[in-house]
């Protein structure tokens, strides 16, 4: 066994494959063989598999399928069949929702219908999916949190496709797939919205996600620094004292004054990762809905300086009502 560990080198744990707890009659729903990769080891646990598959997972898989299958088909069509123009090309490729003048009408498939139907397959595989995770942590005696943190990154999905076009009384409103065409669409609806960035949630969600990178290398890097200690293991290391982590611990209260504990600092990561979608989500649901225009917000209440008084007074397009 290694002695030492830092960054790059890893210790492969080979053991005999294990299934995993048992559950009684469903054990039959974990499927494939296990068997033990070097290369997964050095990433993570070497043993692949089993993996419990059941309705859920099946379903959600099927339901992503059709998803995938509809956007790359119109992809494809979008390039008249044409696999190496489909390659080339695909980063640029675009399944559009329907123009703003449907409303919330079913439009023809061709003019958004398909991604409307996309979008509802996507959004039953992500949920179903959901649920996969919240049984499968219940099946194991586990708390739900990976599932609620998932729930935070789902609740931005649905407002930016689902709930605010609703809102908004069109699916014109949402998010095209496709790779390039949805940063332009994140740029126009900044630009349209007079610049997200005076938005305080679009703030509050960038100070969350800016705060996890801090904290998950602060996390990391002090876990890694105290491997030599076996600070990995946790449940040991929490209540003895001289470990691994205790020192992690005393290098913060020396280095700052503060240290999180074992515990809280993983209570910290699930905070900051999970606000960053919610708060984002929060922003969203306001920006033409509530607010038509961060920047003159801004303005209004003192956080943008306006500007001097020389040019002719401005109509914000905003308010114009527009093409519909
Ligand atoms: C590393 C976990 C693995 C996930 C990966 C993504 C797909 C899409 C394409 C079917 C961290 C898998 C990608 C399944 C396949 C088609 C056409 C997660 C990790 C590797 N974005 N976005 C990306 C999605 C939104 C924005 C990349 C999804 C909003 C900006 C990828 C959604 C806005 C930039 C991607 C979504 C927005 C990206 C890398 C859903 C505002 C980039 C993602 C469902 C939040 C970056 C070319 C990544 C890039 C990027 C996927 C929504 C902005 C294609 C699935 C509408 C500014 N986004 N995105 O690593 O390189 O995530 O773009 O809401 O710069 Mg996006
Ligand atoms: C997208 C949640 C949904 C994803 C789900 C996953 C699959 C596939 C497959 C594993 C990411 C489904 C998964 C389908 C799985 C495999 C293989 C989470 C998602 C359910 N911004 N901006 C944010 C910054 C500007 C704009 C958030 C920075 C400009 C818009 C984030 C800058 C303009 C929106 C953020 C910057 C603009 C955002 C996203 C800098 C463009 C949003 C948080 C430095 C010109 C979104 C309130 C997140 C939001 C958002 C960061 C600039 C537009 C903090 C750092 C001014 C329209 N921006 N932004 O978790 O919530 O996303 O805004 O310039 O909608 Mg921004």
């Amino acid at each position: 066994m290694a002695e030492y560990q830092n960054l790059f080198t890893s210790v492969q744990v080979v053991a005999p494959a294990y299934p995993g707890v048992s559950l009684g009659a469903k054990d039959r729903e974990r499927i494939v063989t296990p068997r033990h990769v070097h290369l997964f080891g050095r990433l993570g646990d070497a043993q692949l598999g089993p993996i419990y598959l059941g309705y859920l997972g099946l379903w959600s898989l099927l339901c992503g399928f059709i998803a995938i299958e509809i956007i790359g088909l119109n992809m494809l069509a979008s390039v008249h069949w044409n696999p190496i123009q489909f390659v080339r090309q695909l980063p640029w490729l675009a399944l559009e929702p329907p123009p703003p003048g449907y409303g919330l009408h079913w439009p023809p498939l061709n003019e958004g219908g398909w991604w409307l139907m996309a979008g509802f397959f996507l959004t039953l595989s992500i949920l179903l999916w959901w649920v996969r995770m919240y049984r499968r942590a219940r099946a194991l005696g586990m708390g739900t949190h990976v599932a609620w943190a998932f729930a935070a990154a789902i609740w931005l999905y649905l407002v930016l496709g689902f709930i605010r076009p609703l809102l908004m009384g069109s699916w014109g409103e949402a998010v095209p797939f496709g790779i390039f065409p949805h940063l332009d669409w994140t740029a126009a609806f900044s630009l349209r919205y007079g610049n997200l960035f005076y938005n305080p949630f679009h703030m509050l969600s960038i100070a969350f996600l800016y705060g996890s990178t801090l904290l998950f290398a602060m996390h990391g890097a002090t876990i890694l620094a105290v491997s030599r200690f076996g600070g990995e293991r946790e449940i040991e290391q929490i209540t003895d004292r001289g470990t691994a982590s205790e020192r992690a611990a005393l290098f913060w209260r020396w280095t700052m004054g503060f240290n999180a504990t074992m515990e809280s600092i993983h209570r910290w990561a699930w905070w900051f990762a999970v606000l960053c979608p919610l708060t984002g989500g929060i922003g969203i649901l306001l920006t033409g809905t509530v607010v038509d225009n961060w920047f003159l917000w801004a303005v209004k209440h003192g956080v943008a300086p306006s500007y001097p008084a020389v040019f002719p007074p401005v109509m914000d397009p905003a308010s114009m009502g527009g093409v519909r």
